[in-house]
């Protein structure tokens, strides 16, 4: 059981993607009507998602910012619509201070910052609401990050910058026990950063806080097999195996089922405590 303060969830959990984007990379905006939004986490939720991830904004490369006005349209009344039937987790990606407080003043649980709480008035935002908060690694911004990333070791570089955000936030009164760290897949990172990373989730724990783990669909793997984005569900389920069998506690999402089925075999797998 992975218990994040009052939330507790079976691990590996599958974080569900729900896009309120008309922009989004993968689902193009076909769940941007709180309709369609409400019946696909439905099945999400159906299919065993432990969370479900709501983003107004699209964080993807080259992505453009939307106002604060904006966000809120999309992302409020679509948590409001869950939660009325039911109380699945919901986690809120935003890092804007409003949208995080009125996300959870509309039934949100949690909070995925790809900025880390490093935006003005985040961190102060988080810690009064005393709920999860998912801290993200990245490197630049969405629009400009994959011009030319380099580290000199991105490993050791991702990891203490995530310590950072991690001592930094305790610091300011963020329960250590409320905190998931990512390592930010695609954020500011070429193909073989990305792969790398993979390799070695387990050099990127920090203070034993659980990982979360965003790759699904993402264009490392379109790279590596030479998919589109619709066609990309084996490639994000042995990206997500992988992440699982290194002990990676939250797998964000879009193919909820197949996902939740591979993270069964994984589990059972690292139960045997056989030579994993
Ligand atoms: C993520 C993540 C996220 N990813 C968390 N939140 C996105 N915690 C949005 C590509 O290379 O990994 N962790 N919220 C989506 N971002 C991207 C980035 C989408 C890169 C696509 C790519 O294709």
């Amino acid at each position: 059981m992975l218990r994040l303060g009052s939330l507790e969830i079976a691990a590996p959990a599958v974080m569900g993607i729900l896009n309120v984007t008309p922009d989004s990379f993968s689902d193009g905006g076909r769940f941007d009507k709180p309709d369609d939004a409400l019946r696909q986490a439905t099945t999400m939720v159906e299919d065993g998602a432990a969370i479900i991830d709501i983003g107004g904004e699209s964080t993807r490369p080259g992505a453009k910012s939307i106002s604060q006005q904006e966000e809120l349209d999309r992302v409020v009344p679509v948590i409001e619509s869950i939660r009325a039937v039911t109380d699945v987790p919901i986690s809120v990606d935003t890092s804007k201070p409003l949208v995080m407080r009125e996300a959870v003043a509309a039934g949100a649980d949690m909070i995925n910052d790809v900025l880390a709480l490093q935006a003005e008035g985040a961190l102060t935002t988080a810690v009064s609401l005393h709920v999860p908060v998912c801290l993200m690694h990245m490197r630049g911004t969405p629009r400009t990050m994959q011009e030319d990333p380099r580290y000199r070791d991105v490993i050791a570089e991702v990891r203490s910058f995530l310590a950072e955000r991690v001592d930094a936030c305790v610091a300011a009164g963020l329960a250590e026990n409320l905190i998931v760290i990512d390592p930010g897949f695609g954020f500011g990172k070429s193909h073989a950063h990305n792969v790398e990373l993979l390799a070695n989730l387990r050099q990127l724990r920090v203070r034993d806080r659980p990982l979360l783990i965003g790759i699904s669909r993402k264009s490392t793997l379109g790279a590596l097999t030479d998919r589109q984005t619709d066609e990309r569900l084996a490639a994000s389920i042995a990206a997500a195996v992988i992440a699982a069998m290194q002990g990676a506690e939250i797998i964000r999402a879009h193919d909820v089922k197949a996902t939740v089925d591979a993270l069964k075999v994984a589990r059972a797998a690292r139960e045997t405590g056989g030579n994993l």
